[in-house]
């Protein structure tokens, strides 16, 4: 681990704890248990790239010179900021995905005991960062631009996951709906801006920079970032689940993943047919495959239950 990661981590464990002992609530020992066994769970894990790029972009910004202790942990603290947002989209992201693993361990929401508990998780993981930026920054010339800035991107982020969510309504009736510009569109939106634009407009504000003075910057960071996107839709079938440390499920929830906007703009009429017709297939399989384990229940009231559901989902159009 390098000398910056381990301050960063450092900082994680500040942070925790002011936000374990916020007096704005009255914690008892199962509460803050469960916050603590959520954050490490969900905060934890990643590859922090969000997170560090603020501490980098800000060391650049000053031409290399070494940090004040106070400036390193502030801006290690909007560094966590970025990982606790990124934080409860993936807590919600994979519940809206049905996806099994992420970070190699499995989703928080299939834990045992947690469920649907996890969106109340995930609005808890978006509540700590205001709580982080009044304990360190109000008073600081910058600490409303950081809010605005905080409350855009999320803007814009549920925004792309709502337009990643809704576009698979209209695909799943007509594939050729999908485009390639629809895809970045989504990924602009879904990824590029909490991903990219954000740890460097963080690190801007920072510095004392007004973002209006940025359109450049942040025109390049999210052609950066919708890149990044186009290389998660690839490794989402591609990559090695051991390395990406999540399974796929991009295909099985027809999204207009980057590969099918391309695969759809390079195939002939008869190709795309192909491509319909694996779907078509896939569907079939798994309804077989599904309805023999229900058959294979011992109890005709539970496979009851079990063949209803499948019945509400196969074939499904929305
Ligand atoms: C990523 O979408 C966007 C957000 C806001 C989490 P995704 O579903 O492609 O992400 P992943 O592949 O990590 O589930
Ligand atoms: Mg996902
Ligand atoms: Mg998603
Ligand atoms: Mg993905």
């Amino acid at each position: 681990m390098s000398d910056l990661e381990s301050r960063f981590l450092q900082v994680y464990s500040v942070l925790k704890s002011e936000l374990l002992n916020d007096s704005d609530f009255e914690f008892a020992d199962d509460s803050r248990q469960w916050v603590e066994r959520m954050l490490d769970y969900n905060v934890l894990g990643g590859k922090l790239n969000r997170g560090l790029s603020v501490v980098d972009s800000y060391k650049l910004l000053k031409q290399g010179k070494e940090l004040t202790d106070d400036e390193m942990f502030l801006a290690c603290s909007l560094g966590w900021c970025i990982e606790w947002l990124q934080a409860c989209f993936l807590v919600h992201d994979d519940i809206m995905d049905g996806s099994h693993t992420r970070r190699g361990q499995c989703c928080w929401f299939r834990m045992p005991k947690v469920g649907m508990i996890a969106i109340n998780d995930g609005l808890i993981l978006r509540s700590h960062i205001p709580r982080i930026l009044k304990r360190h920054f109000k008073g600081k010339p910058y600490y409303v631009d950081l809010l605005d800035l905080f409350n855009e991107v999320e803007f814009q982020t549920t925004h792309g996951q709502m337009i990643d969510l809704i576009t698979t309504l209209v695909g799943e009736k007509d594939l050729s709906k999908y485009s390639l510009s629809l895809h970045r569109r989504i990924a602009q939106y879904k990824t590029a801006y909490y991903s990219f634009y954000l740890p460097v407009a963080c690190a801007l504000l920072m510095f004392g920079e007004n973002l209006d003075n940025h359109v450049n910057a942040k025109e390049t960071l999210l052609k950066m970032g919708i890149y990044y996107q186009v290389q998660d839709d690839y490794l989402d079938c591609f990559g090695d689940p051991e390395t990406i440390g999540k399974i796929g499920t991009d295909i099985q929830d027809f999204k207009c993943s980057w590969l099918v906007a391309n695969a759809l703009k390079l195939c002939n009429e008869d190709q795309k047919k192909t491509l319909y017709d694996a779907y078509v297939e896939y569907e079939r399989m798994s309804y077989e495959k599904i309805t023999s384990s229900i058959e294979a229940h011992p109890s005709k009231e539970v496979q009851a239950v079990l063949k209803s559901f499948l019945a509400k989902i196969y074939k499904r159009q929305n």
